[in-house]
Parts: structure tokens; sequence; C-alpha cells
């Protein structure tokens, strides 16, 4: 398609080449955010859900050293079989590819995809943050540098109370990322739709989402928006439930001194247990609501052109 070392799908490039509106999806909560076999049925759902929203889906991932922009059905039936995959961020994706090995993309490493490929738009489930204790061990997940550098929007439920969220949009607020709640004035926390924040800006509707982002474009300001659309109020576990299994896991995870990359894995998983299944339910559903809203607001970027 052009000297980019990039690999579209069939279904990718001939919306491309007709200019229909694509939604990049990520590959590390296939490979590392969820279990074998929900992570496959959840990767299929979100394509699907995506396409009767009026967009094509695009699952972004390095496979043996190709960056696949979309996925075949047999590509991501693989992937989310591979055990052995990457976690790729800003920081790796390009030795990945260079390498000639396989790896799942981050949402840094999704956002840089996407905008090579000339997508606009990214859904998936929560970003990464600022870790509790960050003031100690500087864990910062390299997601926020990303919005701050790279223009895509990113449709998330909020970020995980894992995260310390006060100082995550302190962060988003420094790097001049725009973080705007959909449909409510409160940050939303993931698995809950309240974090008892206030989100630092509020649109009720996918066009005028469409409009900032294009907007920044014209004003040649770099980086993305973070679009925070809160859980489906029927899927959420409220606050006071979840809080006590999130301790436990920041706990387990101390104690096991777990770091860098495999601590938001860690914690998913612990949850996971912790909550009996319930805290996957609710992400399936979280990222179902994420691909509606993130198929709308391509769909009106591409209306706007
Ligand atoms: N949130 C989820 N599931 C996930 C992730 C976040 O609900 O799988 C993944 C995303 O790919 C995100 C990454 O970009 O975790 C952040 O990792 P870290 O905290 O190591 O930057
Ligand atoms: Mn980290």
């Amino acid at each position: 398609m052009t000297t980019l070392p990039l690999h579209f799908s069939a279904e990718a490039a001939s919306a491309k080449a007709e200019g229909r509106p694509i939604v990049a999806l990520e590959s590390t909560i296939i490979t590392h955010g969820m279990p074998f076999p929900q992570n496959l049925e959840t990767a299929k759902l979100v394509e699907a859900e995506v396409r009767r929203h009026g967009a094509a889906p695009a699952t972004i991932a390095v496979l043996e050293g190709r960056l696949c922009i979309g996925l075949e059905p047999g590509e991501l039936d693989a992937l989310a079989r591979n055990d052995g995959a990457m976690k790729l961020s800003r920081a790796d994706i390009a030795t990945c590819i260079a390498s000639g090995r396989t790896g799942a993309t981050t949402v840094a490493a999704t956002m840089i995809a996407a905008h090579l490929a000339g997508i606009a738009v990214f859904a998936t489930g929560g970003i990464g943050g600022v870790h509790r204790g960050a003031e100690f061990s500087f864990d910062v997940s390299a997601d926020l540098h990303e919005l701050a550098l790279t223009p895509v929007t990113v449709v998330a439920a909020g970020a995980k109370a894992i995260l310390d969220l006060p100082k995550t949009l302190e962060l988003l607020e420094t790097l001049g990322v725009p973080v705007i709640a959909f449909g409510q004035d409160d940050f939303p926390a993931f698995w809950s739709r309240r974090s008892g924040l206030s989100a630092p800006l509020r649109m009720d509707s996918p066009a005028e989402i469409a409009a900032a982002h294009t907007m920044r474009a014209r004003l040649g300001i770099s980086g993305g928006q973070l679009v925070a659309n809160p859980i489906p109020a029927e899927h959420e576990i409220p606050r006071d439930e979840i809080t006590p299994m999130i301790e436990q896991a920041l706990a387990d995870a101390k104690r096991r001194n777990i770091h860098a990359k495999a601590v938001t894995p860690f914690l998913l998983a612990r949850i996971f247990e912790l909550s009996g299944g319930r805290s996957l339910d609710a992400n399936i559903a979280l990222v179902l609501n994420n691909a509606r809203l993130g198929a709308a607001i391509a769909g009106e970027i591409v209306k706007a052109r």
C-alpha cells in the first residue's frame, strides 16, 4: 500500500480503498488481558459489533514480523491461542517487527500502528495509567505519553481502579490530552460507571467528539483524545464491591514482587479469579459498548470529510 511495512487484512484494505470508517482494535487485551477461550470469543464479538455499527474493524498485531492492520479469522484464532506473544508498546514494536517475532499491541502501540494506517479511531477496554505507589515505583503506562503524541481518538471505559485515578487524570492534563466523559460528568472507572472524580470534559454525541478530533488536527495540535465511556449500568460492578478485590490483587502483586509489563496482566487475572469471573463479564460488556461508540465516532469523522 505504501513503503510502510503494513499488512492490511482484506476487510481493512477494502474499507480504506472505499473511504469507509474503520475502527482499530488492540490485541494485548486478547493475549494478556483475558483468558482463552473468552479472549477469542470477545475479539470476534467486538469485530462483529463494529461491523454492525457501520465500520470495518482492524485488530492490530505483529505476526512473525508483519505489522498487521486487521487480522484474517485464522490469524485472530492463532493469536488468541499463542501464549508466547510479546506485549508491545512504543519501546518494542520496532524491534519485534525487525526481528520477525510475534507480539500483541497495547494501547500505545495500537495508536502508533493505527495512525500509520490512516485510522483515526481506536476502541478498547481500559487504558494504562499511573499505578498506585508510582511515587516509589515510577510505574506510569506509556499509554499516557502516547495519547500526547499520536493523533488517534481512543474510546475506553476510563481507567481501571487498580490504578491511581487522580494521578492519572493529573498527568493527562499535564500532557495536554483531552479527557472526555461520554454522556456524564464523572470519569468512569472501568468496571464501575463512576470514579467519584469529575472528568475535565464532557460530550454527549459522537458528532461532537468527531468535530473535536478534526479541530485538533486543523490546529496542528499533536496527540489524541481519550473518550471515557461508562460501562452500561446493567453490567457494572459497583465500586464498593470491586474495591476489596482490587486491594487483595494489589497486595498479592506486591507480595509476589510483580514488576513492569507483568503488573497489569497479573492484576487483571487475579481480579478475574477473586470475582469468580464477574470482572470478565463486565470487561466484555464494556469493550462491546466502546466498539459501538467508536464505530459511531469513526462514521462521523468520515461524514465530515
Ligand atoms: N486494560 C484492560 N485490559 C488490558 C489492558 C488494559 O482492561 O488488557 C492492556 C492494554 O493493552 C494497555 C496495557 O495498553 O494493558 C497497559 O499496560 P501497562 O500498564 O503495562 O502499560
Ligand atoms: Mn507499567
